[in-house]
């Protein structure tokens, strides 16, 4: 499928890479280009093959510097009221995909840019990305689902912090208080996203898609619901191939080839 806005390839077996492609508007989020990631991010749910997204920005400047304000500026509250729920429903079907994202987070990630890596399952940031929620220099809160999603990763002082201030964080701290798990010099970022996915295609995909399935729920779960998941998930691991395949493979000295059934 050919996107406007966007591209989607695939650079390896099961690995999809999804780019923010307006670069001139530094891959800012408008109508269409949220539809567009709708129908990619729909395709490769529907993809059985698929076992890892990644998502970075075109050029070097910008991930996503956020929602396109040129766009937003003469919109009606019921307008607002559609975009916001375009972007907020494009963030949970990404969170709700079966397989890890990865946020490869290359320049500036703004508003919605941000809240598009925070609806990313981890992220690696290059050396210069800057991450920030500066809604309200333009006189509105966050509206992708960037207050929920920031409180959940950063903890809500730190988030109350930088909803309120629109303060920008450097990759260093970005780092430091969790909103990416490594830091890595640009042009090595799409190396090291390679490199995790190929980690996370050679393992079980069911296993995996439960890992992701019981972090992800356990985060809204209490401890007991949580650990109950689990449970459930676990047991029902011992009724695939994938589990047989790969503990036979561990006790015969081989490596595993997982057929995630
Ligand atoms: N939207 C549209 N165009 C943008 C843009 C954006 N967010 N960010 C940058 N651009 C455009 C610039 O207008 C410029 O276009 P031309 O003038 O060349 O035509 C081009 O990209 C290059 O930008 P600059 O010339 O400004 O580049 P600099 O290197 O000088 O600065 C910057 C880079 C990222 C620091 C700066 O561009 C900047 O501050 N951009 C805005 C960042 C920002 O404020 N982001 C948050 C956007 S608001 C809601 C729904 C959604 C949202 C909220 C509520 N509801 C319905 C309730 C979400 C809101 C947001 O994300």
């Amino acid at each position: 499928m050919n996107y406007e806005n966007l591209l989607l390839e695939q650079p390896a077996p099961g690995i999809f890479c999804l780019t923010v492609n307006r670069p001139k508007a530094l891959n800012a989020l408008n109508a269409a280009t949220l539809a567009e990631l709708a129908q990619a991010i729909a395709a490769v749910s529907a993809n059985t093959a698929a076992r890892v997204l990644l998502i970075t920005g075109a050029g070097d400047k910008a991930f996503v510097a956020g929602a396109d304000i040129a766009a937003m500026r003469d919109m009606t509250e019921e307008q607002a009221l559609a975009f916001s729920q375009a972007g907020m429903s494009v963030m949970h079907a990404l969170e709700a995909l079966p397989v890890p994202v990865i946020g490869l987070v290359n320049g500036y990630a703004l508003g919605g840019g941000c809240e598009l890596a925070l609806a990313c399952d981890w992220v690696i940031a290059s050396e210069r990305a800057v991450f920030g929620q500066p809604e309200v220099n333009l006189g509105i809160p966050p509206g992708f689902g960037g207050t929920q999603r920031l409180l959940r990763r950063v903890g809500t002082a730190r988030a109350l912090e930088l909803v309120t201030t629109g303060r920008q964080v450097r990759a260093d701290e970005a780092l430091r208080i969790g909103l990416a798990t490594q830091v890595v010099a640009p042009d090595t970022l799409m190396e090291c996203g390679l490199s995790a996915a190929r980690t996370i295609a050679a393992k079980g995909p069911l296993a995996v898609r439960d890992a992701k399935r019981a972090v992800q729920q356990g985060q809204s779960l209490g401890l007991a619901e949580g650990c109950a998941l689990e449970t459930a998930l676990f047991a029902a691991a011992f009724g695939t191939s994938d589990q047989r395949e790969g503990m036979g493979a561990f006790l015969d000295k081989r490596a595993p080839q997982f057929s995630g059934r």
